[in-house]
């Protein structure tokens, strides 16, 4: 399999690690007393962060059962505990899927891509949580590692959502590709990739219109794109990213589990990392899904993307 990335994006392990800092600067204060009263505020502390209501009790719980048994003798010790099983919940998913876990989000960026032809990533999410930007950022990654462009804009009801990706695409030099005003977005990924394959472009990734996980109509129609895409190209989508506003906190996972429904949703893009103090989704969105976050988007220019680095996390949520 092809590799796309050829070396890892500039990180700025700095930002990820202070809005990390941030969010969870409470749950070390609290592992400093480590009784039961502690563990009750530790717990709270878990679920302000969006850590979600599994991924808190698991690891609260082995916290407890580390300090009844007595392994755990000081708050350094009860750290290092929480710190491997977030390492654990995040580089192996949802204990049902121990074993056969993806584990391609641990180093790097690994999004899988075609042996031939063009690879295909479908990006989808509700309405304004970033998902054309991170098209634009993906796409001048890519570019900048050497590889053919094309993005889709499989929004046809918005007339200014195709400007703005047309915008970004003329800007980091993508080809581009629309459809009709009020057209059938499938269409528009179909001829992407038919164009694609005949001008040998490396990689389509497909633009697609905000949605509300709720409304029935619209996700079916991201199931005709994606099934359009399947019958089109082998293999692809290579990966459908979902695009979370890390700012919505829980509800995040209602979107995961929605999308998921009507596509076959590999990894996660959170987006606006720089604007919140809550990173724990992550932990939650791997505990209760499986699926991997990938990409964090952590500002509104194109050079504002990072790959998803558990390490990063980990340490910015404990401590190097
Ligand atoms: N701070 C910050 N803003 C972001 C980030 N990603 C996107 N935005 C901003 O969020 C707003 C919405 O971004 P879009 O990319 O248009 O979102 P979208 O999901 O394509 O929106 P719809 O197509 O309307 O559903 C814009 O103002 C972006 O600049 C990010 O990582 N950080
Ligand atoms: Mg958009």
């Amino acid at each position: 399999m092809a590799r796309l990335f050829k070396t890892k994006p500039e990180q700025k392990k700095g930002l990820w690690k202070r809005v990390v800092d941030l969010a969870l600067t409470d749950v070390r204060v609290v592992a400093g007393g480590i009784d039961v009263e502690s563990l009750e505020r530790l717990e709270e502390r878990l679920l302000a962060a969006d850590f979600g209501v599994p991924a808190t009790l698991r690891l609260t719980d082995r916290a407890e059962e580390a300090l009844r048994r007595g392994h755990v003798r000081g708050p350094e010790a009860l750290s290092s505990a929480l710190r491997e099983e977030i390492r654990t919940i995040l580089t192996e998913g949802p204990p049902g899927s121990r074993g056969s876990a993806r584990t391609d989000a641990v180093r790097g960026v690994e999004l899988a891509s075609a042996a031939t032809g063009p690879t295909v990533y479908l990006m989808v999410g509700v309405n304004g949580v970033g998902k054309t930007t991170s098209v634009a950022k993906l796409a001048h990654w890519l570019i900048r590692e050497g590889n053919s462009v094309m993005v889709a804009a499989a929004d046809t009801f918005r007339a200014g959502a195709v400007a703005q990706l047309e915008t970004w695409a003329g800007r980091v030099g993508a080809d581009f590709l629309r459809g009709q005003h009020g057209g059938d977005p499938a269409a528009v990924a179909y001829d992407a990739l038919e164009a694609a394959e005949a001008r040998g472009t490396d990689v389509v990734l497909i633009d697609t219109a905000g949605r509300l996980h709720t409304n029935r109509g619209l996700m079916d129609e991201l199931t005709k794109i994606d099934r359009v895409v399947r019958r089109r190209v082998d293999g692809a989508p290579h990966e459908t990213l979902i695009v979370l506003d890390a700012t919505v906190g829980q509800n995040a996972v209602r979107q995961v589990e929605a999308f998921s429904k009507a596509v076959d949703v590999t990894g996660i893009v959170l987006a606006k990392m720089d604007s919140t103090a809550r990173g724990g989704i992550v932990v939650a969105l791997r505990e209760e899904y499986g699926i991997p976050v990938k990409l964090v988007g952590t500002g509104e220019g194109l050079d504002d993307l990072e790959a998803f680095d558990v390490d990063v996390f980990v340490d910015g949520v404990f401590g190097s």
